[in-house]
């Protein structure tokens, strides 16, 4: 029969821990086309235009839009690449990253 002896030089923790997740937050403009919104939103985040739509008329709605959550490197990378298309194209998209709840 195997016996677990706790180690008292080792913190026990649930197995169920995750590391914190961040969200990519869109945030709107006056000035990027709405187009060119969705185009980042399909090749950055691989979204259908159709869910490129409904997260960009959210923002633009809104004011703001939660586009994906991710570990913190991939949701800031992620959210570097979208705001840099869009100064590439001389516009000020941008997108944010926070940490969930
Ligand atoms: N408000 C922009 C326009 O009317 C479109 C837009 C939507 C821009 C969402 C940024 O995050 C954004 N052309």
């Amino acid at each position: 029969m195997t016996e677990i002896i706790s180690n008292p030089h080792t913190k026990v923790r649930p197995k169920t821990e995750r590391p914190r997740l961040y969200k990519v937050i869109l945030v709107n403009d006056d000035y990027t086309p709405r187009d060119f919104v969705i185009t980042v939103l399909k090749l950055v985040f691989r979204m259908s235009r159709d869910q490129a739509y409904r997260v960009m008329m959210t923002a633009h709605k809104k004011g703001v839009c939660v586009v994906a959550v991710y570990t913190k490197d991939v949701a800031e990378s992620k959210a570097t690449e979208g705001t840099d298309a869009g100064r590439k194209a001389n516009y000020p998209l941008m997108f944010t990253t926070e940490p969930e709840q």
